[in-house]
């Protein structure tokens, strides 16, 4: 191990993390009574800039009033290259109450966008004598975001989480596709070129890159990588796939655009009882033969050793988390 180890952000269940849009109040209450681990109000991009000042005095109003239960509350600001970013910073950290527990910072481009937000909380904090320090949700979702991830996620001590916003990301990488996040059929591999059927490919998974690097610069900062938004609600095999396969990267959870998107979302960031079961074998055959003097043993004819009790530890601390 090095000498320098990350400092893990305060622990929050972030399997679901639902977007509600600040600008319609009749879904607050729905979303508060919803299964959604974290929920996110957002002032951005799913309000049109009509209702941004409209929006913003519901959400205040909304977090104020509403019984969010032990969800993750957040607000999604608007852009440090907007004008309506610095009143969104001021009015709901002046005005909302402590229930408020993370802001979610968008276009994330450089470590200065994150200083200039520290700068600006920092002081409404002692201004205001708010009690709870407020965390940071950064989405990269540029590629200048994504290009100095590592500086971003190491910007403040506010950090908690970096998110994959697939669809801006896939606007500012001018990739040629309309869809928000899942697999696109051009980005195949044929699988039987020179067979009877030449058109025979599977789907790659385009976000691989993306996805992959966002969890490198996440961990080794004690952050928690979130996967973005899957625009598809009609889609549950697809949003469960593409759920999937960050889960196995090593993300701790997904947007949910949808309430239907929820469960979804919730199960497949639930380790199963049987991967449970074995993660406790695990642990316990590392103990007996850690008394035995082996550091590397045999358990159902695979090989386990010292760094199979952390990845064993992975899956059981997520499954006294879900159950706390
Ligand atoms: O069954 P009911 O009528 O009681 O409820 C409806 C609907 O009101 C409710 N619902 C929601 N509740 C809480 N939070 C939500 N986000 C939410 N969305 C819907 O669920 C019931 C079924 O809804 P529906 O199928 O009739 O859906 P709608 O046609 O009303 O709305 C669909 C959209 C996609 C427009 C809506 O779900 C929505 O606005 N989602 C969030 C969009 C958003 O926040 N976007 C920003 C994040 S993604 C991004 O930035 C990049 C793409
Ligand atoms: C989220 O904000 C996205 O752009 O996907
Ligand atoms: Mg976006």
């Amino acid at each position: 191990m090095s000498f320098t180890t990350p400092t893990p952000a305060p622990a929050r269940l972030n399997r679901s993390e639902l977007a509600v849009p600040g600008s319609r109040i009749e879904l607050f209450e729905k979303a508060a009574r919803s299964k959604a681990d974290a929920i996110f109000l957002d002032l951005e991009d799913a309000v049109a800039p009509s209702d941004k000042e409209q929006a913003r005095k519901n959400i205040i109003a909304a977090i104020n009033d509403i019984d969010w239960g032990d969800k993750v509350l957040s607000v999604r600001i608007n852009g440090l290259d907007t004008h309506y970013m610095y009143r969104d910073v001021v009015d709901v950290l002046e005005q909302a109450g402590d229930r408020l527990d993370l802001i979610m910072i968008p276009k994330v481009g450089t470590a200065a966008d994150v200083y200039a937000l520290d700068m600006m909380a920092t002081q409404i904090e002692a201004a205001k004598g708010r009690k709870k320090r407020i965390g940071f949700e950064l989405i990269i979702e540029t590629a200048l975001g994504m290009q100095n991830i590592h500086e971003i996620a190491g910007a403040s001590k506010r950090n908690e989480s970096l998110h994959f916003g697939v669809a801006d990301y896939a606007a500012s990488t001018k990739a040629m596709t309309t869809g928000i996040g899942g697999p696109n059929p051009h980005y195949g591999v044929l699988t039987d070129k020179d067979g009877d059927n030449p058109r025979d490919y599977h789907w790659g998974d385009m976000w691989h890159y993306a996805i992959a690097r966002m969890v490198v610069a996440a961990r080794a900062n004690g952050l928690r990588p979130i996967d973005g938004p899957f625009g598809d609600f009609s889609d549950p095999d697809g949003y469960r796939a593409q759920a999937a396969r960050a889960m196995v990267l090593g993300c701790e959870g997904k947007w949910a655009i949808h309430p239907s998107q929820i469960p979804l979302a919730n199960d497949v960031y639930s380790p199963s009882e049987a991967e449970v079961t074995k993660a406790k074998r695990i642990l316990e055959a590392m103990t007996k033969a850690q008394a035995e003097g082996a550091g590397a043993v045999a358990l159902d004819g695979r090989l386990i050793d010292i760094a199979s009790i952390k990845q064993a530890e992975v899956m059981v601390k997520q499954a006294e988390a879900i159950a706390a």
